[in-house]
Formats: C-alpha cells, structure tokens, sequence
C-alpha cells in the first residue's frame, strides 16, 4: 500500500491504557528554548500511560546524524530531554512534513518509538487512525509533487550524501520559498485535508476516528454520522495567551488538555 511508509508501525493494540495523550506541530528550532522547557514540563507532568508526537516536533530535520555535530544544540537538547521522559512511558512519534527525515538514529537516542504515517491504534473500544495530516491535503497538487519527490528514497540517499552545512542552507531555502508561498494565499486556501479522502482512509483501515495535526486549526470535524477527524493544535510559547494543547483520550471520551 503507497500510503504506508516502509517503516515504523503500522498497528498498536493499546487495549491496557486508559489514558493517553496526542499532540503535534511544536515547532522546536534553535530559537525555542522556553518551548523545549515547556515540551519538557508538559511530558514529566502527564497523566497519561502513553504519549503520541504526530509530526512536526522541530522545526527542520536535516538528518540523523547532526546529533554527532556540536552545532546542532537544540536537536541533541531535544534527544536527551526525550530519552528521560520517554522512561516515565512509551512514548511514539510519526514523522511530518517538517522532520520527515527523523528516523532509527533519532529514536535510538531519544527512546521514542518510530510510527508510519497512518497507523492504527487499537484502544478503550475504539480503532483509531492517526496520522500528521499533510499527506490528505490533495487539493495542494504542487506540496503533494513536492512531498512525493522528497519522500522517495533517491532524493533522500542524494540529500543525505551532502555535507550537513550544505543540507542546512538547501533546506533553509525550501522552507522560505515555502512561507513565501504561504504568505500569497488567503485564509480559505491554507492547507486543508480533503474529506472524501479522509473518509477513504477511514473506511479503508476501519476506524471511526481520524487523529492528525499540520493544519493547526484544533477542532472536531464531523465527517458523516458515524465518521469523524480531529485537528491537534500547535505550540507557541510566544502567543499570547501561549498556545498549547493535547488532545487526551481518557476513558473512551475525548477531552483537550491546556499544557501552559
Ligand atoms: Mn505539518
């Protein structure tokens, strides 16, 4: 199936945990420390049995291998930070648009567990498909030629082979043609998952419930009567008031947990 990656997991039975949190899209980047204490209280304070990072934990991810480079702080910061709090429970993380080149290297240090983008999550009586979210916004045709390009395993055995510095200014550009394109659309055309698409993927791995971030629109859009997605917020510590949610499943019932 071309919508699963190739690794990571692909199901959890989850049927033990009666509590588990999701969040998405917190952004960290070299300029963030007050967000990494903010990441870093929220994990040790959780009531949660098990977390899910869905996409977008740092800003840009260049490679695995800038954890060998004293330059990159906030990453190594970020692996470290993770390693602990990922002892106090299982902790997953899918990759997004942003840290799609996260993998084993990441996880090896960080004690995270790697998921594909979707997958299922079996848990209080409900089958749940969670996902980051941008793969579904198909309206988008020039960010899904973009995502298809980046995705395959020739750009990234090419973009890996180049030197750490030269990954950093190449991706530093893409990201600000990016907000440059951004910047020209109006509010209706930001990035929005298409529904006929979202039903699919329900329908086709049977669940009831699609889980994703990237938008940062947090809301529950009902998709028919018996189908439905809900949207995760992102963080921003310099918003006022901050911004920051999880999205907490306890006991079968949704709930939005405020973390500043
Ligand atoms: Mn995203």
């Amino acid at each position: 199936m071309n919508s699963l990656a190739s690794i990571g997991i692909e199901h959890i039975d989850a049927r033990e945990w009666s509590c588990i949190d999701f969040i998405s899209d917190i952004h960290l980047s070299a300029q963030s420390h007050d967000l990494m204490r903010g990441l870093e209280t929220y994990l040790k304070r959780t009531e949660a049995h098990a977390v899910f990072i869905l996409g977008d934990l740092l800003e840009l991810w260049i490679g695995d291998d800038c954890l060998g480079d004293a330059h990159f702080e906030i990453e190594r910061a970020c692996a470290q930070m993770l390693k602990h709090s990922s002892q106090l429970r299982p902790t997953y993380f899918m990759p997004g648009n942003r840290d799609f080149l996260i993998g084993q290297g990441f996880m090896d240090q960080s004690g995270l567990s790697l998921l594909c983008d979707p997958c299922i999550l079996e848990t209080q009586g409900k089958r749940i498909l969670l996902s980051h979210g941008d793969a579904l916004c198909k309206s988008d045709l020039d960010y899904q030629a973009f995502r298809q390009e980046v995705r395959s395993k020739d750009w990234q055995n090419h973009f890996l082979a180049l030197p750490l510095s030269e990954r950093l200014s190449l991706a530093q550009k893409m990201r600000a043609q990016s907000q440059l394109k951004q910047s020209s659309l109006s509010q209706k055309d930001y990035a929005e998952l298409d529904a006929p698409s979202c039903i699919d993927w329900l329908e086709q791995f049977n669940c009831e419930l699609l889980i994703h971030g990237h938008t940062h629109r947090p809301m529950r859009h009902p998709l028919t009567p018996t189908l439905a997605r809900e949207v995760l917020s992102d963080w921003d510590v310099n918003a006022s008031p901050k911004r920051g949610q999880a999205l907490r499943l306890l006991d079968g019932q949704l709930q939005r947990i405020e973390v500043f």
